[in-house]
């Protein structure tokens, strides 16, 4: 394939206005060049740098605070005691319940179907759809914030 190019004119010396001869042309554009130099241009873009890391540090320090944190569960992690008539896990923020969810599993992986339970703002709580028989439990959690950040954990408890 051949690609055509228009021809590349140069525009010839004799068309630059003429002020002086060459030498005082060449001379100018030296000043000019001293008028801005370098270190100057650096420094500016510094600070330009400098105020845009301040303005994303505005906008993302809320944001990042935002995570939801499991602050206390119940039954607390790896405690041991009778049956829970629910699973209670209180955040640092509020969980959109919508994406949030908690599983609850035998030691052997069984699912145990739960259902939720509204508590509050902060709070996910579900209660087994069936009696909980001695052994060990997990729970598994998963929680979406506002903010659209993910945070998950697990924790295991015993039921005597
Ligand atoms: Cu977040």
């Amino acid at each position: 394939m051949i690609v055509l190019l228009p021809p590349i004119t140069y525009a010839s010396r004799s068309s630059f206005p003429r002020e002086g001869s060459g030498n005082s042309l060449r001379s100018g554009y030296a000043t000019r060049r001293e008028e801005l130099p370098l270190s100057k241009i650096h420094r500016s873009h510094r600070h330009l740098l400098t105020i845009c890391a301040f303005l994303a540090g505005l906008i993302l320090a809320p944001a990042a605070e935002a995570h939801a944190h499991l602050m206390v569960s119940h039954p607390v992690a790896d405690a041991t005691g009778g049956p829970p008539g629910d699973i209670e896990l209180r955040f640092s923020e509020a969980p959109l319940a919508m994406l949030s969810s908690i599983e609850l599993r035998t030691a052997t992986g069984e699912d145990i179907p739960v259902s939720s339970k509204d508590m509050g703002k902060n709070m996910l709580v579900v209660v087994p759809q069936r009696p909980l028989k001695s052994g060990s439990y997990t729970v598994k959690w998963h929680v979406v914030t506002a903010d659209t950040h993910r945070t998950q954990g697990t924790f295991a408890f015993i039921v005597r």
